[in-house]
């Protein structure tokens, strides 16, 4: 029998890929959301290219198989053409904090009420492994057999910085947790960003099974100052540090970008896409 929300689609993740649970994550997410009132046809994604990118053959809602790097400039399109729609983004971080850098900064600035969810292996998986911003230093792949010279980013602290409304972090593993953090995520009005740790046990397996360095923070930090410091507990070069995970930072008084556009916010009161539109 067909599952909801998956479509039948031949799944050729490597076997044991926590690409999987993700997608059971956003499974569970969708149902859950769906049985508080949300259809299938309100949902649309848009993927980047990678092995995260496949969720757009496994996963049944309408949507656009973007470019590697441009998940957000895909979805952005997707939310300013009907802004009634509930946009999800899967993006990898090659993808998004390569490639696709310059789109991450402004789209917390920007503040579209979308949900960004990138799944990070700290690997440009689907290439063969070679090193990505967020792998850690010295990390020894086919293209840099000395390592990789350069340091880490931390994604947590950029999107803090770079005004992001809804900032958190979860562990691929836990498919329960990632779901209540999803489910937040997509409710919160305005741009959400979710980092997904996920192992790749085919590349890069020195920054696999890292469940004991990872624990749950329960409520989302009072301010800036207290979220930029538990971002900082791990670097991600560092294999020691402790991994918080949960709602770094969520901000409700922030309008998102449709309700600041009059004619976007006519569409969104009237519950039509711009075909629906009459003047
Ligand atoms: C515009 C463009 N640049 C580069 C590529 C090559 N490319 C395809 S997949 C990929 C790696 C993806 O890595 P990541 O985004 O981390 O996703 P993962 O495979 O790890 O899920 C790259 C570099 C491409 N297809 N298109
Ligand atoms: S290469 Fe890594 S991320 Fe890609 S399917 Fe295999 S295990 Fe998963
Ligand atoms: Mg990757």
């Amino acid at each position: 029998m067909k599952k909801p929300f998956k479509t039948e689609a031949e799944i050729t993740w490597c076997p044991g890929c926590p690409n999987f649970m993700i997608l059971e994550s956003v499974r569970k997410t969708l149902m859950n959301l769906s049985e508080q009132g949300v259809q299938q046809k309100d949902f649309a994604m848009a993927t980047g290219i990678g092995c995260h990118g496949k969720m757009f053959d496994y996963l049944d809602i309408s949507g656009i198989y973007g470019l590697h790097g441009r998940v957000i400039p895909t979805m952005l399109g997707i939310k300013l053409g009907n802004p009634n729609l509930t946009v999800l983004g899967f993006a990898g971080d090659g993808d998004t904090y390569a490639e696709g850098m310059g789109h991450f900064v402004h789209a917390g600035r920007y503040n579209a009420n979308i949900t960004l969810i990138v799944h990070d292996n700290q690997a440009f998986a689907l290439t063969t492994g070679q090193a990505t911003p967020t792998s850690q230093k010295g990390y020894k792949n086919k293209a840099m057999p000395f390592g990789k010279p350069t340091l880490a980013l931390n994604p947590i602290k950029l999107a803090l910085t770079s005004r992001a409304s809804f900032v958190a972090r979860c562990n691929a593993r836990d498919i329960a947790h990632t779901s209540e953090i999803l489910e937040k995520a997509i409710k919160h009005n305005g741009f959400s960003f979710v980092e997904i740790l996920q192992d790749c046990i085919s590349f890069n397996l020195e920054t696999n099974n890292r469940d004991k360095q990872m624990y749950k923070f329960s409520q989302p930090c009072k301010d800036q100052e207290q979220a930029l410091k538990l971002a900082d507990e791990w670097d991600y070069d560092d294999g020691k540090g402790k991994i918080a995970l949960g709602i770094f930072w969520q901000d409700t008084t922030r309008t998102p970008l449709e309700e600041e556009l009059p004619q976007l916010k006519e569409l969104l009161k009237k519950k039509v896409g711009w075909t629906g539109f009459k003047r």
